[in-house]
């Protein structure tokens, strides 16, 4: 669907839902709202419903709090009668979980855009691609191009955390020159780039930073040295009051490394393990993945078994990583 489609669609129809992933990311929730902004300034009637919570660290990107946590008593019956099903930044249906019957069922105009791989052909409707950084660069590219409203400081705060973050501040593969031209847009119109870095990455509860210190004492490298895993046991959870989400990103620490290209986190479950994986370049980690009954993408990937011990699976994961290397 082109951009002028889009916007055709949007003036034409009056009642939006939109909706993101599982777990949702600051892309995810920025681009949500940003254009919860824009078909506000529509005076379209929009509602903004999600699977998941918003997590506690992006709450501050829904300052009119607009977010509603699904609940098919209340939601299915406003979804019925909307005319317009978006999701944003994600292009599977399942990705949605609870609401994703609400989305199968939903018979009028749906909209996927987003910018991950291999969108599912369930949508036909699809905006942006995989030459877009961040699904909150889509939405940029929509209301320069299509000028369907002007951009205000509202929309622009979502749309530099969408961005900031997909491109990891700014250093992933697909930070062009452009986004830098966009966000300092962005910053002309009131975004302060310090405020929102601190309010998403610097909000961490001392326990998840104590349960890094102990990851990070584990620290090893495999015998070529281009392979470093940690691990972490249940155990120091329960001890530190961390959670299992507090782990994120505590696997890119082994990438951080000189020399090193692959980064395994080995992390224990109270019913089995779980795996994150990391590389650079063109090693597949997924392949690895794939493996031990998980999957990913190239230099991205995990896994996660049940009932079975973690320590009997550590040799022969780094053993097969190793194989990889050297393909
Ligand atoms: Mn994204």
């Amino acid at each position: 669907m082109t951009f002028v489609e889009l916007k055709k669609t949007i003036e034409r129809n009056k009642r939006f839902i939109l909706s993101t992933h599982v777990n949702p990311d600051a892309d995810a929730i920025g681009s949500e709202l940003a254009f919860y902004y824009l078909l506000t300034e529509l005076n379209k009637e929009v509602r903004v419903i999600n699977h998941n919570e918003t997590p506690y660290n992006l709450r501050f990107l829904d300052f009119d709090s607009v977010i509603e946590k699904y609940d098919p008593v209340i939601h299915d019956s406003v979804i019925a009668e909307a005319d317009t099903y978006v999701i944003l930044d994600l292009s599977t249906p399942n990705r949605i979980v609870s609401m994703e019957k609400s989305l199968l069922n939903f018979t009028k105009t749906k909209i996927c855009i987003d910018h991950h791989e291999n969108p599912d052909p369930f949508f036909v409707n699809m905006v942006g691609g995989t030459s877009y950084s961040a699904t909150g660069e889509i939405i940029y590219d929509f209301i320069k191009k299509s000028k369907i409203v002007e951009l205000n400081y509202k929309i622009a705060y979502q749309l530099y955390a969408a961005i900031m973050t997909d491109t990891g501040s700014f250093r992933f593969d697909r930070t062009s020159a452009k986004i830098h031209i966009l966000i300092a847009e962005l910053l002309t119109l009131g975004v302060d780039p310090t405020e929102v870095y601190d309010k998403i990455y610097d909000q961490s509860n001392l326990a998840k930073i104590k349960l890094l210190g102990e990851a990070l004492t584990t620290l090893k490298l495999t015998k070529s040295k281009k392979i470093a895993y940690m691990t972490i046991r249940n155990e120091s959870l329960e001890r530190l009051g961390a959670v299992e989400d507090d782990v994120d990103g505590f696997v890119n620490y082994c990438l951080s490394i000189k020399g090193i290209l692959v980064g395994i986190l080995f992390f224990e479950l109270k019913d089995g393990f779980k795996m994150s994986m990391r590389s650079k370049g063109k090693i597949p980690v997924n392949k690895l993945a794939n493996e031990f009954d998980g999957g990913g993408h190239r230099n991205a990937a995990g896994s996660r078994l049940f009932k079975v011990k973690m320590k009997d699976y550590i040799k022969p994961v780094l053993e097969r990583a190793e194989f990889y290397l050297n393909q």
